[in-house]
């Protein structure tokens, strides 16, 4: 199929040209509102992106593992949250041995999951609804599947050997997953060839234009196909020292994924970018720089033609602990905001342990994190599952599937209270989180009380605030346990106060404001007195002040 799928599913004008090189940065007057948001060059910055991991979202044909037609079938779930964007994890065909992170076809998708048909109908049924669609790209590495692979360590001299990275010795670095050396002996052909994760895994030589013709074409067979961007796997790694110099962190046990920032990836990425400008509608790239630096990070952005948004992991490593949230949210303030870099923020995903399980199993944090997460400056990104409060799933050491041990955060989601929750097979991949019943979709849509209308309400009050989706961000003077910040954009203007101690604390906050959203159920819509209840948060507004007119609100669905 060649028809290029109208890739803009709202309504919405075409956004005028940015000049090269020109970074779409904040409106640069504050007295545009909502209009603003209008202009399609800002539809990432007001986005709420909701991360969908296929193999444990939904099952439609009962085999025990998520598809694409599960998928499609719990779409109205993501729209009734109020997300408007979905990043899907990979879904190309696989061996499997990192979870869809080893990709022997990048032009197909995995029997497991589907069909390109399947593909095609997920695409069209999103865009239906008004959801945008990021897939997963991985640039780095192919599974050693992969018929180029299988071409390169055929010979020494086969067309393809310089497609991938051979050496007659290996030096130190390290591979990550726990898989040692990130060289690998073929004994066929008598080299060593690099993989940066695990052995089955090789990675692409970047340098190679050949290589670069070849993944650009991936990229278009996409974009052709009407996804709206890419998430980009170790957006930082396509680029190796030329020179394969030993590296000391690497002698110290370090992976090299953890910290490899090589000026090539920029170039890598630089192609990219100017790739998917070239198509109509606005699509995104969003990258994994999975290094902790956000000073790095903000590399990554270039001079706005490399990524549009990239994660920065800090607040995904972060404890339930007030001076490192503070320190993360400052440091992104102070490093993004001058190189007109947008920000993201992500308290989990697939790799790391689920949030709530890092906050020592709270609820009461989660709801106050969620609080927080939905009311930052950047795009937030919500792991599927968050927004039940799930927690991490307890694996048994004979259950366990993952090689890089990362199973906890990918159990799959409980549709109904009653087992199997939804799913139609005896038995699924990896067993259910902790509370199923009590936290499914089914039971949460139930209680007005909930995480999942914490969530929604959550999503609802940013889409209609100009302040919370675009708007400055300024700390306020708080107890050291309290975190308080204001957002403004023109005349509308939030505060958002987090206490994460376990007892009461005041804080002193100028003017006269109302709750408009709780952590806690205290009751909405009453003055605020200045007393944080122990591990709240609150979102207020001004009390004396007109509401601002929700003009981009959307009747809440329930499916
Ligand atoms: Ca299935």
């Amino acid at each position: 199929m060649t028809t290029v799928i109208a890739s803009v599913p709202m309504n919405v004008n075409v956004r005028p040209t940015v000049p090269a090189g020109a970074m779409p940065g904040p409106p640069a007057d504050p007295s545009q509102t909502v209009e603003a948001t209008r202009d399609t060059s800002l539809w990432w910055k007001s986005a709420v992106v909701y991360q969908i991991y296929p193999r444990s979202f939904a099952d439609a044909n009962g085999d025990g593992v998520g598809d694409l037609a599960g998928i499609i079938e719990r779409l109205d779930h993501v729209r009734a949250l109020g997300a408007d964007t979905i990043w899907i994890s990979p879904i190309y065909r696989s061996p499997m041995a990192d979870a869809g992170y080893d990709i022997s076809d990048y032009c197909d998708v995995d029997p497991v999951f589907g069909s390109l048909a399947d593909a095609d109908r997920l695409i069209g049924e999103a865009h239906a609804r008004g959801l945008r669609v990021l897939l997963d790209f991985v640039p780095n590495h192919t599974s050693d599947q992969h018929p180029w692979f299988i071409e390169s360590r055929s010979s020494r001299d086969n067309p393809k050997r310089d497609w991938y990275i051979w050496r007659d010795q290996p030096n130190d670095w390290r591979a990550a997953l726990g898989a040692g050396s990130a060289w690998t002996w073929d004994e066929a052909t008598g080299q060593y060839y690099l993989h940066l994760f695990l052995p089955q895994q090789p990675d692409l030589n970047w340098r190679n234009p050949e290589v670069v013709q070849a993944m650009h074409g991936v990229l278009r067979f996409w974009l052709d196909r009407g996804v709206d961007g890419f998430r980009i796997d170790v957006a930082h790694c396509t680029g190796k020292d030329p020179t394969f110099a030993d590296h000391p962190r690497c002698l110290a046990g370090e992976p090299l994924a953890d910290f490899n920032d090589d000026p090539y990836s920029h170039e890598v990425l630089r192609g990219i970018r100017k790739l998917v400008d070239s198509y109509p509608g606005d699509r995104v790239l969003v990258g994994e720089v999975n290094i902790r630096s956000t000073a790095t990070v903000v590399q990554y952005y270039g001079a706005g033609d490399e990524l549009h948004m990239s994660f920065n992991f800090p607040p995904l490593d972060a404890p339930w602990d007030p001076v490192v949230f503070r320190t993360c949210i400052r440091e992104v303030d102070a490093l993004l905001q001058p190189a007109q870099a947008w920000p993201t923020w992500v308290l989990s995903n697939h790799d790391n342990e689920r949030h709530r399980t890092r906050y020592g199993g709270s609820m009461r944090r989660a709801r106050a994190a969620a609080v927080m997460l939905l009311t930052l400056r950047g795009t937030p990104f919500i792991f599927q599952g968050e927004e039940l409060g799930l927690e991490d799933v307890v694996v048994e050491p004979g259950q366990r599937v993952d090689p890089g041990g990362r199973d906890g955060p990918r159990g799959p989601i409980p549709w109904d209270f009653a087992p199997p929750h939804g799913w139609r097979a005896a038995r699924t991949w990896l067993p259910f989180p902790p509370e199923a019943a009590a936290l499914s979709v089914q039971t949460q849509w139930s209680q007005p009380s909930s995480m999942l209308h914490l969530y929604r309400t959550l999503i609802e009050t940013r889409r209609a605030s100009p302040a919370l989706r675009l708007g400055s961000w300024e700390e306020l003077p708080s107890p050291p346990e309290v975190l308080a910040y204001c957002r403004r954009h023109g005349d509308d203007e939030r505060v958002v106060c987090i206490n994460f101690a376990e007892r009461p604390l005041p804080i002193d906050l100028e003017g006269d404001w109302r709750v408009a959203i709780d952590s806690l159920p205290e009751g909405l819509d009453r003055r605020f007195d200045g007393m944080l209840q122990p591990e709240q948060a609150v979102l207020l507004e001004p009390l004396h002040r007109p509401r601002p007119q929700p003009q981009q609100q959307r009747q809440p669905l329930q499916p």
